[in-house]
């Protein structure tokens, strides 16, 4: 038996080797072409990002990158991607920064949490024909809101408008009165398992800080009041949460509601959440940025219509993902 293989088996061999380097010369012909395309393409895409009229607060271009960019970031990072977690020694004291929707200090007590689109409303106890006709109380203005929310005053009572402030207007998911739904205490939120992280914080306006959060899993809610399905099982896509007065308001994807990260927060450094960080009830997703964690939470509604969204209004990515 020979050690070497047949002579027509070695042709072959030989052959398919001639192809393969034929192949690759021309694949890398072509991407040299690519890349040079790539080259042209990308010089015309910057030029057009740097050098177009904004329209709102980014330029058009920039905007769609946003947009483009976030479906990339989806694609491969997946949403369903852990955030990475700190020591609880690495946290600080989280700064105060937007207060849009917390200006008055609530009154505790006149807390309720309305939700809507729940399977079979009628069977918890907390049901109500009206979410909306419950009234929250207020003692005044905030009192723990810092330096930040005394500017803000200063520059309204001065009749001019810091950014972002009330920019984006009334919401157009506001509930109609008439709404079915539950009212839900903080204990009974409490009820579900308590969940605590050590995660970063980052604001878009580019900051960041290590918080430690306290408060339970959103998906374990979710399990507790599950969204009533549609007629053909799905189940609706979206989350809309708005603060009691309806100033601030965001929307999300059912499934960022699910990830296991995302908590309803009660307690921020081992301790009661501060009114000005949103109690008695705020979100936190550390996969998205600061503007899509909304403080003081009055109302959250299961919707498969595409909610609105105070900063996407104002222009900025609704996916908000990091
Ligand atoms: N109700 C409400 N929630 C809000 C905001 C706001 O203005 N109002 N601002 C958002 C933004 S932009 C950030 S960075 C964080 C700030 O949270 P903090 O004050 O706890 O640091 O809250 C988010 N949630
Ligand atoms: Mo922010």
């Amino acid at each position: 038996m020979s050690a070497h293989p047949d002579p027509p088996e070695a042709e072959a061999a030989f052959k398919s080797d001639a192809e393969v380097l034929a192949a690759s010369r021309k694949y890398t012909r072509r991407s040299f072409a690519v890349a040079a395309l790539a080259a042209v393409a990308g010089w015309e895409f910057c030029r057009k990002v740097f050098y177009s009229s904004a329209i709102g607060d980014q330029p058009w271009p920039r905007r769609r990158i946003l947009q483009a960019d976030a479906k990339l970031s989806r694609a491969i990072f997946d949403e369903r991607a852990l955030a990475p977690t700190y020591p609880v020694s690495k946290s600080v004291m989280l700064r105060t920064n937007g207060h849009v929707g917390i200006k008055e200090e609530l009154v505790p007590e006149s807390w309720r949490l309305q939700l809507v689109g729940v399977a079979s409303a009628q069977r918890y106890k907390q049901y109500v024909s009206d979410v909306t006709a419950w009234n929250y109380d207020y003692a005044g203005p905030i009192t723990d809101a810092g330096e930040l929310i005394r500017e803000e005053r200063k520059e309204a009572r001065a009749g001019k408008l810091p950014r972002g402030l009330e920019e984006a207007g009334r919401s157009l998911s506001t509930l109609p009165q008439g709404t079915p739904g539950l009212l839900l205490t903080l204990d009974d939120i409490l009820k579900l398992p308590k969940h605590e992280l050590v995660t970063e914080f980052k604001c878009i306006e580019g900051w960041s800080e290590i918080v430690h959060w306290g408060g339970v899993r959103m998906a374990d809610f979710l399990d507790a009041y599950p969204p009533q399905p549609k007629p053909d099982g799905s189940l609706p896509r979206y989350v809309y949460m708005e603060t009691p007065n309806g100033d601030y308001y965001v929307g999300y994807d059912l499934h960022v509601c699910r990830h296991p990260q995302t908590l309803l927060v009660t307690e921020m450094a081992g301790r009661p959440l501060l009114q000005v960080h949103g109690a008695p009830l705020r979100l936190h997703a550390p996969t998205k940025y600061g503007y899509k964690q909304i403080k003081r939470i009055g109302l959250i509604a299961y919707t498969d219509i595409k909610p609105d969204d105070y900063w996407t209004k104002l222009g900025y990515d609704w996916y908000a993902g990091l």
